[in-house]
């Protein structure tokens, strides 16, 4: 392992490197460090959550694998979560699910969710100066058994989905209040059809009647911000989802609030980086689930590949750091759960640094001229710039451990407190 002269070495060959392109790299460092990540809480044990109703997940997702030490209470989770907090640089937000309140054993059902059960939540949230992102669960409960919720034809059954998610906007509110920075609250809906419907008109219809009902109530954007999220289709789900892209993006113009495009809810080819630019034309914020889907959505652990390269350098070139929240959205049960955690954050750290990185000013002197020569031979020219020297630079001065040294906390974390779940 590289001693920290000459990680300072690398670091100020690669600083004068990128001094030649015009890029100042001390800059992007901090920068980079500024972004807050929303990580799922969810990737800690398997999208279980505290509630002991005992459903299955459902919503056609599915966690696979059995690695042990997932967590089993709040307090592993927290725990855990500030273990994978300690390898990564920057300061981040946790995103709740609303099946992960304290409800101290009691049946509590998903409309009588208060911010009371989220307390331990927040007054740890403080004690680490994070903020938090909240999600009603729509999902993995007996009144979801059949498939539907806010699109539900049993007006009773909708209501109790509406009721579910007005009690998460106003949980999300109070947290958001009570940290001082804005909670998303993201909204996705399994509902959906595994074969051909003849009706495709009226889920939309009911979920944009259920939307206004949930949304009719205006919230202080300081402290609550409400997203909706897409998806072309889940597990039974495959021919029809009522909440599909164009619904929620006409939704979302309409009513001025977050659209939430999840890199794993779109045809296997369609990249959610070319929809950013777009969709921010009309919108002033959004949402990024960013995820990895292999073969089809199957949330696998995000890392840098070309995927995520060009998400961040659409935010980025975009200059939109300050206009898009980025979460993370994956469960993959077959490995380290905090470990997990850690590669995601990073690879989305990462594609942020490479992104920062681009000599942008010369690369768009290039197009503008016409001169896509110049062009490409530069895209490709910053592919082998050293950029791994100011990542590890970037750890190192935020004082997490540089390169692949993390994995070993990872381990002995895992024989001092995972193995003995
Ligand atoms: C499902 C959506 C949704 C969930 C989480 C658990 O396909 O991506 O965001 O993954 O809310
Ligand atoms: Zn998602």
């Amino acid at each position: 392992m590289p001693t920290e002269a000459q990680l300072h070495q690398s670091y100020e060959l690669a600083k004068a490197h990128y001094a030649e392109l015009g890029v100042d790299v001390d800059r992007a460092i901090a920068r980079l460090l500024k972004i807050a990540i929303s990580i799922h809480c969810w990737q800690g044990d398997d999208v279980r959550g505290f509630e002991n109703a005992g459903s299955a997940l459902g919503g056609g997702l599915a966690v696979t694998g059995n690695y042990p030490g997932a967590a089993r209470s709040p307090d592993e989770l927290r725990r855990d979560f500030e273990k994978a907090l300690t390898l990564i640089p920057g300061k981040h937000r946790i995103n709740l699910h609303a099946i992960y309140g304290e409800f101290g054993g009691a049946k509590v059902d998903r409309t009588q969710i208060d911010v009371a059960h989220f307390s331990r939540w927040i007054d740890w949230a403080k004690s680490l100066g994070i903020g938090i992102d909240f999600n009603p669960t729509c999902f993995a409960h007996p009144r979801a058994a059949d498939g539907f919720t806010l699109t539900h034809r049993d007006p009773a059954i909708r209501q109790f989905w509406i009721e579910h998610c007005i009690a998460s906007r106003k949980i999300a509110a109070a947290m958001g209040a009570a940290l001082g920075t804005a909670a998303v609250n993201n909204i996705w809906i399994p509902d959906g059809f595994k074969d051909s419907p003849v009706d495709r008109k009226t889920p939309r219809e009911l979920l944009r009647t259920s939307l206004d009902a949930i949304t009719a109530d205006a919230f202080d954007t300081r402290h609550m911000l409400d997203a909706v999220e897409g998806k072309l289709f889940g597990i039974g789900t495959e021919s029809y989802t009522a909440g599909s892209h164009e619904f929620y993006l006409g939704y979302a113009i309409k009513r001025g609030i977050l659209l939430c495009l999840d890199a794993g809810h779109f045809h296997p080819t369609e990249s959610i980086a070319d929809k950013v630019s777009s969709v921010m034309c009309h919108l002033p914020e959004i949402l990024l689930h960013v995820s990895r889907g292999v073969r089809w959505d199957s949330d696998h652990v995000v890392v840098l590949n070309d995927d995520l390269r060009a998400t961040a350098e659409e935010i980025v070139r975009g200059d939109y750091v300050e206009r898009v929240h980025i979460g993370l959205d994956y469960f993959d049960a077959s490995i380290n759960r905090v470990a997990a955690w850690t590669i995601g954050v990073r690879c989305m750290q990462k594609a942020l640094l490479l992104a920062l990185l681009e000599p942008i000013e010369m690369l768009r002197r290039h197009e503008i001229s016409g001169d896509y020569t110049a062009r490409l031979a530069l895209l490709e020219e910053c592919k082998t710039l050293p950029a791994g020297a100011v990542w590890d630079w970037a750890c190192h001065s935020a004082g997490v451990p540089v390169g692949a040294r993390w994995m070993d906390e990872v381990k002995q974390y895992e024989r001092t407190v995972l193995s003995s779940r």
